[in-house]
C-alpha cells in the first residue's frame, strides 16, 4: 500500500454535476432470493474488477469497476480505501470487495466510492453486505454515528444518510427538517451481539420513497432479512421540485472508533432495485472439494 499525505474526512461536500457513471454492463440484472421472485435490478456489483486504491485515481476510468468512481481524496496515512480480494464476501458473487478504513476519533477515514444513477429516482431499494473487522470497537460501546450511505439528489445537494448507531439504525434527513430518525433497537449492539464487531458479514437493505406533498415519504431498513426500521411521513422535499435521488456514496464518516489503529469496514454484493425489496442472496451449499468458493460462486451468477 502506498503511503501518501494524510487527509481527514472532516466534511463531505455535495457532488457536482457529472456525467452518468453507470451504463448497463455485464453486472447481473437479477438475483434470486428465498421465497420470493427477485426484482429486476437496476445495477449490481460484486467487485469482479481489478484491484484499486485511492491513489490510483478517483475517476470512473481509474476505478474501472461497474461504473463506480472514487469520491474523497482523503485517507489515513497508509490506509487507502481499496478494492481488494481481502474484502470479498466469500459466499457472494465472487470477485473482490470494497474496503473502507475507519480511524480512531471523529471523521477519520477513507474517501469512499460513488455510484451515480443515469436519472434521478423517486424510489429505490439498495441492498449490501457489510462486515466490520473483528473486534472493531467504539468509544462508549457503540457508534455515536457511522454514516454508511450518503444519498443525494440533484435538486438538494445535501443528503439522506443511512446511519448506524449504538442501539438503533436509521437515517439523517438533511433534505427536509434536518432531523434524524432511527430505531431504538436493532443497531450495532444487537447486530454484533455486544460492543465489539463479530467480524461476520451482515446483509443490509434500505428503501427510500420520495414524498409527494411533504408528508408521505418513506424509509425502511432491513438487517439480515428482517425489517428493523420503518418511518412514514418523511419530508424529503419532493414537493418542491426534487425528482429523486441520483447518487450514492458508499463508506463515509463516523464517530468514534476506539481501536488504537485504523480498522476496516468491508462492502460487497451491492444491488439497486427500482421495483421492490431485494433481500439477501440465496444461500449456497458448501463448495465441492478442489474448487475454490470464489470460482464456484462466480459461475453461479451465470455471467
Ligand atoms: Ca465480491
Amino acid at each position: 500500500m502506498r503511503i501518501k499525505a494524510c487527509y481527514l474526512a472532516v466534511m463531505l461536500v455535495a457532488a457536482g454535476a457529472v456525467s452518468p457513471l453507470w451504463a448497463p454492463s455485464g453486472a447481473a440484472e437479477t438475483e434470486g432470493r428465498e421465497g420470493a421472485p427477485a426484482p429486476k435490478l437496476l445495477w449490481s456489483t460484486t467487485f469482479d474488477c481489478p484491484a484499486w486504491e485511492q491513489s490510483d485515481g478517483l475517476s470512473r476510468k481509474a476505478v474501472n469497476c461497474d461504473g463506480l468512481s472514487g469520491f474523497g481524496g482523503w485517507y489515513i496515512k497508509g490506509y487507502e480505501d481499496q478494492i481488494t480480494a481481502e474484502a470479498n464476501h466469500p459466499v457472494g458473487g465472487g470477485g473482490k470487495g470494497f474496503r473502507h478504513w475507519e480511524g480512531d476519533g471523529s471523521n477519520k477515514g477513507g474517501g469512499g466510492i460513488f455510484f451515480q444513477f443515469e436519472a434521478p429516482q423517486p424510489e429505490f431499494w439498495v441492498r449490501w453486505y457489510m462486515r466490520y473487522e473483528k473486534g472493531f470497537k467504539w468509544k462508549g460501546g457503540g457508534p455515536h454515528y457511522d454514516k454508511l450511505l450518503y444519498i443525494r439528489s440533484p435538486k438538494h445537494g445535501s443528503a439522506i444518510v443511512a446511519l448506524m448507531y449504538a442501539n438503533g439504525i436509521g437515517i439523517g434527513n438533511y433534505h427536509g427538517p434536518g432531523k434524524t430518525f432511527a430505531s431504538r433497537r436493532g443497531g450495532w449492539r444487537d447486530i454484533m451481539g455486544g460492543e465489539a464487531s463479530d467480524g461476520r458479514w451482515h446483509c443490509y437493505e434500505a428503501h427510500l420513497k420520495l414524498d409527494t406533498d411533504g408528508t408521505d415519504g418513506v424509509i425502511e431498513i432491513w438487517v439480515d432479512g428482517k425489517k428493523t426500521f420503518r418511518h412514514d411521513g418523511q419530508n424529503y422535499k419532493g414537493h418542491v421540485g426534487c425528482k429523486g435521488w441520483n447518487s450514492i456514496l458508499i463508506g463515509s464518516n463516523q464517530s468514534a472508533p476506539a481501536n488504537g489503529r485504523p480498522m476496516y469496514q468491508d462492502w460487497d454484493d451491492i444491488a439497486i432495485s427500482l421495483k421492490g425489496h431485494i433481500g439477501p442472496l440465496p444461500k449456497k451449499d458448501a463448495p465441492p472439494a478442489g474448487r475454490s468458493r470464489t470460482h464456484r460462486t462466480g459461475q453461479e451468477r451465470g455471467r
